[in-house]
């Protein structure tokens, strides 16, 4: 095999199954190995996984790119409109308002939320994963609605909605106001069943200030985590990287996602079931001016992730970000998870101005998978392999 020098790290440690420290951490990046760091990320993932590379059939729902924040690396949110501009779409429409890069913004209505879920339901898909800005005029009733609605059209898909940020923003607007465990309460109570990763971006406040300054911010991203794993309701975790952090920030952000694990799976009646890795798409946002990471440093973070994150499962790659080329390549470097069909995505659009029809069907996702040298397994929103499914 080759290696990685002893001064960047002790690979008898990861040899051993022993934690890596914040130090060691650092210094794997600036090891520069990517290949050694591949095989090191590929021995602990086949410890957990074997050959298996996990793959879901679901789709994503963007109901809404209206948002109050203006986070810099984001693309996908477009201002409210002003009276005046409301006054001029035509009645019972949602507000629909284009701006100078032809972007519309638009709100989806809970009849076509659950319209597209019981299309992918009826297509066979398992999971729905919801989420969208965060909108400066519909109310908590909407979003329990959306959830009642699907669990009515479709009784065992799995619901996975909402970041931490829109969980907290549900807090804010609700009226009376509840606490994060009581909004969780009433959504679970409305179909609600899990919580993806979103919104955690880095979790440093110079990071923070300079790029998502009026997001919610660490304290508040875990404690949603932390009150959902309390009451039993499993979640993801995120991380925006290749920006405007160092990596430093991007293992102290680890480190912290790994403490937040231990206490879970000490503690609390549920956890993070995976990491998802997010590479910064800077087409159209504030930061366009930036380069994004390349290719060898998404391969480096998936493996250092994977070699980091000692208490997590699973690692996923999100092939609408890495590009499905890539995230096959990341199943060498320590991903054990493909994520989904996915179908539409808008937060981001890999393909510069391109559609947000981003879909794979599973056959493509077996290809990918098993000329990587893996075996595919389709497995439901909690990991457990799907059984005596028919070909789609
Ligand atoms: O919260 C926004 C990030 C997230 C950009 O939990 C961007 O299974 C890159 O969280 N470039 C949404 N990233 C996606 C997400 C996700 C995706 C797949 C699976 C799961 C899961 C979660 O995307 C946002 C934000 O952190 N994001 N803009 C951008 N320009």
């Amino acid at each position: 095999m080759s290696s990685i020098p002893k001064r960047f790290v002790p690979q008898d440690k990861i040899h051993c199954g022993e934690r890596l420290t914040l130090e060691e951490g650092v210094r794997l990046y600036e090891s520069g190995g990517v290949h050694a760091l591949g095989e090191l990320a590929t021995l602990v993932r086949n410890r957990r996984h074997g050959n298996r590379v996990y793959y879901n059939v679901n789709r994503h729902i963007n109901y809404t790119n209206y948002c109050v924040l203006r986070c810099k690396f984001c693309s996908f949110y477009r201002p409210y409109p002003t009276s005046s501009e409301i006054s001029t779409c035509s009645p019972g429409s949602p507000p629909a308002v284009t701006d100078s890069d032809h972007r519309s913004g638009y709100e989806l209505t809970m009849d076509q939320i659950v319209e597209s879920a019981q299309q992918a339901y009826q297509a066979g898909a398992t999971e729905v994963h919801i989420v969208g800005g965060l909108h400066p005029k519909l109310p908590f009733d909407y979003y329990l609605d959306v959830c009642r609605g699907i669990r009515s059209a479709c009784p065992t898909l799995h619901i996975k909605a909402f970041t931490a940020v829109e969980i907290i923003h549900f807090s804010r607007i609700s009226k009376p106001r509840r606490t994060i465990r009581q909004v969780l309460e009433e959504l679970r109570a409305a179909g609600l069943d899990s919580l993806p990763g979103g919104g955690a971006e880095i979790f440093d406040d110079r990071v923070h200030d300079e790029a998502y300054g009026n997001k919610v911010g660490e304290q508040g991203w875990f404690e949603v985590h932390r009150t959902a794993h309390e009451m039993g309701i499993f979640s993801n975790a995120t991380m925006l990287y290749g920006h405007i952090e160092t990596p430093e920030e991007r293992i102290r952000h680890l480190v912290k996602l790994r403490e937040h694990q231990d206490e879970s799976l000490a503690s609390r009646r549920a956890h993070f079931q995976c990491f998802v890795p997010l590479p910064f798409v800077p087409q159209d946002s504030a930061l366009s001016h930036l380069k994004g990471p390349t290719g060898l440093e998404d391969l480096k973070t998936v493996a250092i992730s994977r070699l980091m994150l000692d208490n997590f499962e699973h690692i996923k790659v999100f092939w609408p970000m890495l590009s499905p080329k890539l995230a096959q390549v990341a199943l060498n470097w320590g991903a054990d998870d493909f994520d989904g069909t996915v179908v539409w995505y808008d937060i981001t659009r890999r393909e510069g101005k391109g559609t947000t029809h981003q879909e794979l069907t599973v056959d493509q996702i077996k290809r990918l998978i098993t000329e990587a040298g893996f075996h595919p397994v389709e497995r439901d929103s909690l990991y457990q392999p799907v059984v005596g499914r028919c070909a789609i």
